[in-house]
This record gives C-alpha cells, sequence and structure tokens, in this order.
C-alpha cells in the first residue's frame, strides 16, 4: 500500500500538497493527521467529502510499501501513528517539501527552498497535464497564497506566481480564498492588538517615527505579522518592530516592517540572522531579550544613517566639459561617454550648467554645432550638498522632474546622482 501524508498542525500548504500528491501518485491513500489548524479545520467543515482523505487511525501500516511525505521532512512533525514505519528498512520514501531541514531522507527527494511546496506539486501536474476541478484549484490557491503571504513574502519565488496564475486558469475562487485565509485574525490575534496598544512605544529619529510591540507569547500564534501591520497603522508610525518572546522555548521572534527608505529593516535583520528585503523582515534570536534587541536595532539605525549617504551612491569622477567647449565636440563627448548628459563647468571648475542630448533639439541650424555650450545649456542646475540625504535627492528630483543632480562639496562639484544610481541603491539592498 501506498500512502502519502503530511505535517501535523496541517495548514493550508501541507492539506493543498497533500491533496495535490494524491492527485500525481495514482493509487494512494491520502492520509490527513487528526490535528489541523483552525483555517482547515473550517475549510475541512464545508470540503471534506469531495477532498477522500483518510485519518491515521484507519491505516493498517503492516503492509505499506511506499510513503509520500509533503511539506515536512520529519519523523516528530508527522502523526504519531507513523512512528511504526521509522525502522522499516524496505520502506520506499518521497518528499516534497520547501523547508530544508528535516531528519528523514528519501530514495527520492525533492526538497528545495521556494514560497510553497503545493507549487512543486502543481508544477508536476501541469506538465503532466493531469486536470485540476476548480475545487482543487481554489484549495492549491490557499497553499500558495498562505505560505507566501499573497505572493509577497521574499521566499516567493517567480515559479509560485506562476503555478497561482495556472491554478486562476483553472478556475479557482479567489473570492474563497480571501474569505479562508481573513479568518486568521481571530480572537488570539485581537488580544494580542489590544495589549500591545495599552502599552504604546515609539521613538523618534532624524524625523522618523519607529514603534516597538513588544510581547511575550505563549505558544504558536499565527499571523503575527499581520496584528504588527495593524498596531503600525494604528499607531502611525513610519517603521514598526515587534519582539514577540517565547519563553516557552527561550527565544525571541523580530518581526520588522518599515515605510522609509531610513530604516532598512532587511538589513537590520540580515544583522540579527534573519532576512527581508528594505520593507520587511524578520529574525529569530535565541536567549535574545527584548529590552535589549530594542536597544540593538535602534542602534543599527543610527549606524545606518551615517554610513549610506551620497557619497555612497553617486557617480564621480565624472566628466565635466567647459562651458566654452563647442556643441559639436560636447555631442562626441557624450557619445563616447555614453551617457545622456554631462555637467558644465566654469574656467574656475565650478559648475554653471548641464547639457543633456535633449538641448540638441533645439539646434535649428548646422552652423550652431559651432556654437559653445553654455548658448544651450541650462543654467543654474540644481546642485545639492554631499551631507544631504538620499530622500532629499528623490524629494527634489521628484518635485523638479529631473534625472540628474550634481552634487558639491564645499561648493565644489564631486559627483552626480542619476536616476539609475537612486534605483540601483533601493534593488542592491533587496537582492543581497
Ligand atoms: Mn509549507
Amino acid at each position: 500500500m501506498k500512502l502519502i501524508t503530511t505535517h501535523k498542525g496541517s495548514d493550508f500548504d501541507a492539506l493543498a500538497s497533500l491533496v495535490a500528491a494524491t492527485l500525481l501518485y495514482e493509487d494512494c491513500v491520502g492520509v490527513l493527521p487528526d490535528s489541523v489548524n483552525t483555517n482547515v479545520k473550517t475549510f475541512l467543515a464545508i470540503h471534506k467529502d469531495v477532498l477522500a482523505l483518510t485519518s491515521p487511525k484507519e491505516i493498517d501500516f503492516d503492509d505499506v510499501d511506499t510513503l509520500i511525505i509533503t511539506d515536512t521532512h520529519s519523523w516528530d512533525r508527522l502523526d504519531h501513528h507513523f512512528a511504526v514505519l521509522k525502522d522499516q528498512q524496505e520502506l520506499h520514501i518521497v518528499i516534497w517539501d520547501h523547508h530544508l531541514k528535516g531528519s528523514i531522507t528519501g530514495r527520492e527527494n525533492h526538497v528545495r527552498e521556494i514560497g510553497s511546496t503545493t507549487t512543486m506539486l502543481v508544477k508536476q501536474l501541469q506538465e503532466k497535464q493531469i486536470s485540476i476541478s476548480p475545487i482543487q484549484a481554489t484549495l492549491f490557491l490557499l497553499g500558495i497564497y498562505e505560505d507566501t503571504g499573497h505572493l509577497s513574502f521574499p521566499s516567493t519565488l517567480p515559479e509560485d506566481a506562476y503555478a497561482a496564475g495556472f491554478l486562476l486558469s483553472c478556475k479557482g475562487d479567489l473570492n474563497l480564498v480571501a474569505n479562508f485565509l481573513r479568518q486568521s485574525y481571530g480572537s488570539r490575534q485581537k488580544e494580542i492588538l489590544q495589549e500591545l496598544l495599552e502599552d504604546v512605544q515609539k521613538e523618534e529619529m532624524e524625523g522618523v517615527s519607529i514603534g516597538f510591540a513588544i510581547k511575550e507569547i505563549k505558544g504558536r500564534v499565527k499571523n503575527l505579522a499581520m496584528v504588527l501591520q495593524m498596531y503600525r497603522e494604528i499607531i502611525n508610525v513610519d517603521a514598526v518592530f515587534g519582539l514577540f518572546l517565547d519563553v516557552e522555548h527561550d527565544r525571541c521572534m523580530i518581526i520588522g516592517r518599515s515605510a522609509v527608505e531610513f530604516v532598512d529593516v532587511g538589513r537590520i535583520m540580515r544583522d540579527l540572522g534573519g532576512g527581508g528585503h528594505p520593507g520587511a523582515g524578520s529574525a529569530q534570536i535565541k536567549g535574545g531579550h527584548p529590552v535589549e534587541i530594542k536597544e540593538t536595532i535602534l542602534e543599527k539605525i543610527r549606524d545606518y544613517k551615517s554610513s549610506v549617504g551620497l557619497k555612497d551612491i553617486m557617480s564621480s569622477p565624472v566628466k565635466t566639459v567647459k562651458e566654452t567647449m563647442t556643441m559639436e565636440e560636447v555631442a562626441k563627448t557624450l557619445r563616447r561617454e555614453g551617457c545622456t548628459g554631462l555637467p558644465v563647468v566654469n574656467a574656475k571648475d565650478e559648475i554653471v550648467g548641464v547639457i543633456s542630448r535633449r538641448d540638441f533639439k533645439r539646434l535649428t541650424r548646422e552652423n550652431q554645432l559651432q556654437s559653445p555650450v553654455k548658448a544651450f545649456m541650462s543654467w543654474h542646475p540644481v546642485a545639492v550638498d554631499i551631507d544631504k540625504t538620499v530622500t532629499e535627492v528623490i524629494q527634489i528630483m521628484t518635485r523638479k522632474d529631473i534625472g540628474r543632480i550634481p552634487i558639491i562639496k564645499d561648493g565644489k562639484f564631486v559627483g552626480i546622482v542619476t536616476r539609475s544610481d537612486i534605483m540601483g541603491y533601493f534593488y542592491s539592498f533587496s537582492s543581497m
């Protein structure tokens, strides 16, 4: 007999990958652990009959020759009934899992980092052209959306989004998805939010407000990130950090969210051993104390502030052209440098203007190519002092609709910041 099972306390990714595997492997019995999470329980209350899954209690483990496991590969995550298979040498084990760590090694191991285990199996179904019913498609979407935070978590891969798109084409129902996932804001989450609001902690740094939510948590609470997001909106801060202390396991779960470039959550979390991107991230610290962690986070924000400045993102040295140069020479220089514009300096190397390809459109006669650049350049460019912040430069670019800003130090031209430098600044952080 062939069995397929998943981890106990099953969430949607567990249930969905289990069901997807029963489609992939014919003549297999799908065994759902008796303990499932609250959302899945609600889903099963309606869909149990169409899924045709069996309880571990009903299985005769004596004649099992193949075991397929999804969304975990650890014996202690399986229903206790499976323990009898542990020492069976002949057992053919197949693993489908997106958690890299586990205690079971199978004959076939499909283990890799991806947003959800469901994605891996849906890909197989799609490749083998096995048909998926609208109900199954809806369940698989639930699996993918739950584990990828609706395709928003940093762990999400293009494959997860492709699989979701494919499932929509199989008539997966997003209304149902929203309905079953929304209920995760239950009484426990509400209680935590209320307690957080009774002890609001706000800090100000350089005009940016940073909120902290510090709380002891008993047991496993899902969707703390959502609670934290609601907390942030209510207390109206630019960035927020949730420090959730799990006394039982002596660890602290840290979640961060930020809407300002000044607070780079991903970088802070990486320093704390976790991960993420500038807007969102998380980390876990063994034996950490929340008050100390809060101080560490504030220190890091202060440090980064002084470390990333215009000097780090600007291009320098930058080619300049003299104001007396002819337009023809300038055109050659632009071509040679492969850029769309250059600063213009006077005899004292002070910046007096900017010439860009656009300005060449104003040349109407051939002989104007012999005119000096100062006749066509835009005068008095907006120059920014090197001590200003990246945010200020972005504001100027937006307000004045200009794509390159000369940077000056003690009145002297030292470099230039372009739109692509700013893009590089944002994207290099998210890909680190
Ligand atoms: Mn999963």
